[in-house]
């Protein structure tokens, strides 16, 4: 293939945030000022066929189609682009980051795709009621927060359909493992003022089932956004995936925060070899301690720390029920 028109030189490349994605664009912000790029053919080849068989002389484009679900740029990563002179820019480079936040991508082959780049946290968010708790579903995203080595915050929604009483001994416990939380009514605008310290000057990302009111805490704590949210199903507890695309907002309290699409998927990536009782924060300390030490699953053995621990009291039944949960599933 030729590119007689990509434009090579990164010396003139400026610099800006990913803040939207629609298919084959992107919004970069450079300072305030939001320009449409595309990317370059050069950048393309190097981040959407990494794993080109070493033996290959030419790297050869195997599954164009790929491109559309694992994307080489993601929301809040830091490029360089070239003015391509008719207002528009062409991304050439993306800078390093310092961490990112992955799902499977659909196909046949397990593919990575990035859903979000250089975040500070995760909000996960879960509703105290309709949908009706399922709190092995609230580890599980806090698992994955775990595995991608960023901190999380608990944000409980839709106080106001429920009794305060029926969350306040999983949010104590989870207050012990030293997780925040912060428990929120876009009804009554209760834990608002709480959210928005929680977020100024962060970047962070939403996460969460569909239908839990991530899209609603966001047009809460920043009127004007209005952005569209849906129902929820009041018969199958189910949300109707209203938000589908990804976009980062900034704050005007300071902070930008990504909300996403409720993603039935959005787990675990990578390494099989991984302990999940490592994504538990309150098993870690007691890991290596059993009596078959790193060989131990925490399940049946005998001699084991985990579940002595939990037999005294000292991580949740619950987590612990969770934790079995999500090896039983697989790691992702
Ligand atoms: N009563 C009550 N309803 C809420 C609250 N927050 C959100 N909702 C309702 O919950 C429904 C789903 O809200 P969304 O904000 O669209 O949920 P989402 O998490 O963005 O869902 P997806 O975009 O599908 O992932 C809407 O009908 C909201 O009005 C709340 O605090 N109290
Ligand atoms: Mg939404
Ligand atoms: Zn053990």
């Amino acid at each position: 293939m030729q590119h007689t028109n990509e434009i090579e030189d990164v010396s003139t490349a400026l610099h800006g945030i990913v803040y939207k994605k629609t298919q084959g664009h992107y919004t970069v912000e450079d300072q305030g000022r939001p320009v449409v790029c595309s990317i370059s053919n050069k950048l393309r080849k190097q981040l959407v066929y990494p794993t080109a068989a070493p033996w290959s002389l030419r790297p050869h484009v195997v599954r164009v189609d790929d491109i559309r679900t694992v994307d080489p740029v993601a929301i809040g990563d830091r490029v360089c682009y070239v003015n391509s002179g008719d207002g528009t820019g062409m991304i050439v480079e993306v800078l390093q980051r310092t961490n990112h936040l992955n799902r499977r991508a659909a196909g046949d082959k397990p593919l990575e795709q990035v859903i979000v780049a250089n975040v500070d946290q995760i909000v996960v968010v879960f509703a105290a009621a309709n949908p009706a708790p399922k709190w092995w579903l609230l580890d599980r995203y806090l698992a994955a927060a775990e595995s991608a080595d960023l901190p999380a915050l608990i944000c409980i929604t839709k106080l106001d359909l429920a009794d305060r009483a029926s969350i306040e001994g999983e949010v104590r416990a989870y207050e012990r493992i030293g997780y925040s939380v912060v428990v929120t009514s876009a009804v009554t605008g209760e834990g608002t003022e709480c959210l928005r310290e929680e977020l100024r000057g962060r970047v962070s990302v939403l996460a969460g089932s569909s239908g839990v009111g991530k899209t609603t805490l966001l047009n809460t704590l920043q009127p004007g956004l209005g952005l569209r949210v849906g129902e929820v199903n009041r018969a199958t507890g189910k949300g109707k995936h209203t938000t589908s695309s990804l976009e980062m907002f900034s704050l005007a309290f300071g902070g930008s925060i990504v909300d996403t699409p409720g993603m039935r998927e959005f787990a675990l990536w990578g390494d099989a070899d991984l302990d999940v009782a490592e994504l538990f924060r309150e098993m870690r300390p007691l890991l290596g301690r059993c009596r078959f030490g790193a060989g131990c699953a925490h399940v049946h053995e005998p001699g084991c720390a985990i579940k002595e621990a939990v037999a005294s009291g000292g991580i949740s039944t619950r987590r612990y029920e969770s934790y079995l949960r999500m090896k039983g599933q697989g790691e992702r």
